[in-house]
């Protein structure tokens, strides 16, 4: 037994390192992992969605069947609405903010999420997740919360990380003291700790774009991207799947890199990103600079960003430190 961590006591004795520390936040992330087994339970189950039933049938116990993601939503929800921790929420799902009922005591944090990130994956069997990140509010305590209280800087994030719904389910969090790695064993149906303080590579052999996206890229990113395939790079492996979740959960483990950068197409000389900067960018930012990598968005760290919109975003360049440094040197011009 003593060599088994389950995510629970993993909370507890980070938090024991933080005199100041009055185990609310412990507190939230354990009623957040609940609702991550749930998901993970329905992710498992979603083949069975054609037989069962589609969005919006009845299934066969007289149930109304919902699309994943908006089950994954309410499933947040209904397991952080009332626990006294959160003074508002915002979510992928919705276009505001999500109010704490008037019935429930609003708390000092505030909780932001994208609750199934790459679901156009799901009806292809391939790994979805959840992304989450966790500040403290900036309004007046006791009150609900504000716009405000979620419009704050990847820096400012107290707690993230992300679950991922693959061959296993693995949670992946940090509170800004490394990041750890917990596989869900369903037989128990706990998180255990698996990787415990993951550190990214220095320099990968790999990089993960949507290539199809070559013609309406900037020539400084071209350009990069040829460099990294030529042979005398060596050159790198592609590996690209359309989850963010699952990009970045396999650059932090193995290194190198993984972009999505502004795209300028018919004439649209502003460019447009795809990446959702509470949502998606600044957690899984964070949790790539808590294990030692960059995030940035080419112009700037991702983590500086001040959001002005829930629903705001960005260009994204994350991984290992020297293949982002490298990106950054062609994006300045310097090569
Ligand atoms: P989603 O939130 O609608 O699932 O979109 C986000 C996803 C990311 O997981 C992934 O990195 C990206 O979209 C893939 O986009 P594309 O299909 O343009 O390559
Ligand atoms: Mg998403």
């Amino acid at each position: 037994m003593a060599g088994i961590v389950t995510v629970q006591r993993h909370l507890v004795e980070s938090q024991s390192l933080h005199a100041e520390a009055s185990g609310e936040l412990t507190a939230l992330l354990w009623d957040l992992s609940l609702a991550f087994k749930v998901i993970s339970r329905a992710v498992n189950q979603a083949g069975l969605l054609d037989v069962l039933g589609k969005d919006g049938d009845t299934n066969a116990s007289g149930d109304t069947v919902m699309k994943l993601d908006r089950y994954a939503q309410d499933v947040i929800f209904e397991a952080m609405d009332h626990g006294g921790h959160l003074c508002c929420m915002a979510s992928e799902e919705e276009d505001e903010l999500i109010a704490i009922p008037d019935k429930y005591p609003k708390g000092k944090y505030v909780l932001s999420f994208d609750p199934l990130d790459g679901s156009s994956n799901i009806d292809v069997n391939v790994s979805v997740g959840t992304i989450f990140s966790i500040h403290r509010r900036v309004t007046e305590h006791g009150t609900p919360g504000q716009d405000a209280d979620a419009l704050q800087r990847g820096h400012d994030i107290v707690a993230a990380g992300y679950v991922i719904y693959g061959s296993s389910t693995m949670l992946v969090y940090s509170t800004g003291d490394g990041v750890h790695g917990f596989t869900l064993d369903p037989s128990v149906g706990e998180f255990l700790l698996s990787h415990e303080d993951i550190r990214i590579p220095e320099r990968g052999k790999i990089y993960s774009v949507n290539e199809g996206n070559t013609p309406w890229w900037d020539d400084r990113t071209r350009r990069y991207v040829e460099h990294i395939k030529s042979i005398e790079q060596g050159p790198y492996k592609t590996r690209y799947i359309g989850s963010m979740i699952a990009d970045v959960h396999r650059t932090l483990l193995y290194g190198g890199i993984f972009l999505y950068p502004k795209t300028y197409k018919n004439g649209d000389t502003e460019g447009s990103c795809k990446l959702r900067l509470l949502y998606e960018a600044a957690p899984m930012g964070y949790i790539v600079e808590q294990a030692g990598g960059i995030a940035h968005t080419g112009e700037e760290k991702l983590l500086d960003i001040v959001p002005t919109e829930l629903h705001q975003r960005c260009s994204v360049v994350l991984g290992s430190p020297a293949d982002v440094n490298e990106y950054l040197s062609f994006y300045r011009g310097e090569r």
